[in-house]
């Protein structure tokens, strides 16, 4: 448990903090000395960042890679202003390194709990240094022209197409999913329960320092109309075609994008599997149009087959070269977890664009939302038994059972007589 300490000992004897594999420190330093030597093995293609950068190992005085000109040289120390200044667990060199962490989730997954560590002046820079560490470079995704891309997903009803689509672009866009009541059913819901939750000062915001767009975690929770969109049959026919039988909900939220938003750094929604395995698709999105979605009201921008190879952009935080997934309200878009995209910028000047995101993975990843922790009872009570499957509540490949129960399809709750210590003298 890197980084975690031992807590305290319940039962006389079983004190362990005596014995140690590793002395903690020697181990920080040792890792630190692999960094630099990694480093310095690399310079030789470092030398592409055309840039000098600084790199902070915790609370270490920084260290150089000086690729201004020519090849790169490590340097202990240099007085000049670095382009960019990078602050990194040198764990996280070592990974990127052995193919083990995707450079853009190491570069910024601890930024997003810890603002120091963010990269700052040149961040691609910060990107193409961890890239190029990596036994296999990625590639950027290839921009939308019409030269590159002659033909792109429409809008159908004809799910085979979407299918296909969904192959060769990782998207496709279902047509005429909603009907126009049930839309207006929908749309209603996440109105109201986003005008709710700011009334009540629970909102979460973000798109942006001034936050305008919206987002409505763990809908589960939220509301009848949110239960029975579980029950369309898209679901049933996309879903376990993509990501094979059981695959659970890892998320389930709405997004409203309003005017004046930045758009949301480039991912895509499976950049936290480690190590990043890219020849395998984790999960399914389907996002719900509760209005016509287009390029200027935020419209989720894709870089089309950004799904296929080695493929990352190198700025996250552009979205020129990419398009928006256009459709009119009552769409379905489905995209898998490996295309790059964001929430696209409302360029609007009123007017919002709310859709609603149903994220599915693999049955033996775990959940982002934890459903067994959030669920409220009275939710719980309700739920049918393909609610409860969605969600976790059910076994399956032996995985999911309480008290070693390993049958398939058998469905669990909270049980609040577990078997705990019951000692019986032992004989024989
Ligand atoms: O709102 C959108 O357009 C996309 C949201 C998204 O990418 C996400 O939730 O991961
Ligand atoms: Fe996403």
């Amino acid at each position: 448990m890197a980084g975690v300490a031992p807590g305290p000992t319940l039962t006389p004897g079983l004190d362990f903090s005596g014995q140690s594999y590793r002395d903690l420190a020697k181990n920080a330093d040792a890792t630190i000395t692999r960094a630099h030597e990694i480093i310095k093995e690399k310079l030789p293609v470092l030398g592409q960042l055309k840039a000098l950068l600084s790199l902070t190992f915790g609370d270490r005085t920084p260290v150089f890679v000086d690729a201004r000109s020519g090849e790169a040289k490590f340097l202990e120390d240099c007085s000049d202003e670095p382009d960019t200044k990078v602050t990194i667990k040198p764990e996280y060199i070592v990974q990127f390194y052995e193919g083990k962490l995707e450079p853009r989730y190491g570069i910024f997954k601890d930024a997003f709990f810890h603002v120091a560590s963010m990269p700052q002046g040149n961040i691609p820079v910060a990107i193409k240094f961890g890239d190029l560490l990596t036994p296999f470079p990625p590639c950027p995704p290839k921009k939308v022209t019409p030269v590159a891309f002659p033909r792109l997903p429409q809008p159908t009803e004809d799910i085979e197409q979407v299918k296909r689509d969904i192959q060769e672009f990782g998207y496709g866009l279902v047509k005429n999913a909603l009907t126009p009541s049930q839309v207006s059913i929908l749309k209603t819901a996440v109105q109201e329960q986003a005008a709710g939750e700011r009334a009540a000062g629970v909102a979460r915001a973000d798109g942006g320092p001034n936050g305008p767009n919206q987002r409505i975690w763990t809908l589960i929770n939220k509301g009848d109309e949110f239960l029975d969109l579980l029950n369309h049959p898209l679901i049933d026919d996309i879903v376990p075609w993509f990501l094979g039988d059981h695959a659970l909900i890892h998320s389930y939220s709405a997004n409203i994008a309003r005017p004046g938003n930045e758009p949301m750094q480039l991912h895509t929604d499976q950049i936290a599997i480690q190590p990043p395995i890219r020849d395998m698709a984790f999960g399914l999105n389907i996002m719900w149009y509760l209005e016509d979605v287009t390029n200027r009201n935020g419209g989720t921008r894709v870089f089309p087959s950004s799904h296929l190879g080695q493929v990352a952009p190198d700025d996250l935080f552009t979205v020129d070269g990419t398009v928006a997934a256009e459709g009119p309200s009552g769409t379905a878009l489905v995209f898998e977890s490996r295309l790059w995209h964001a929430t696209g910028p409302n360029r609007e000047e009123k007017g919002e664009r709310p859709v609603i995101l149903i994220f599915f993975m693999r049955s033996f990843i775990r959940q982002q939302e934890n459903n067994f922790l959030s669920l409220r009872k009275d939710v719980e009570a309700r739920l049918s038994d393909r609610h409860k499957r969605l969600l976790g509540f059910c076994t399956t490949g032996a995985l999911g059972g309480i008290e070693g129960e390993v049958r398939e399809g058998i469905y669990v709750s909270r049980k609040d007589d577990c078997v705990g210590r019951i000692r019986a003298p032992h004989e024989g």
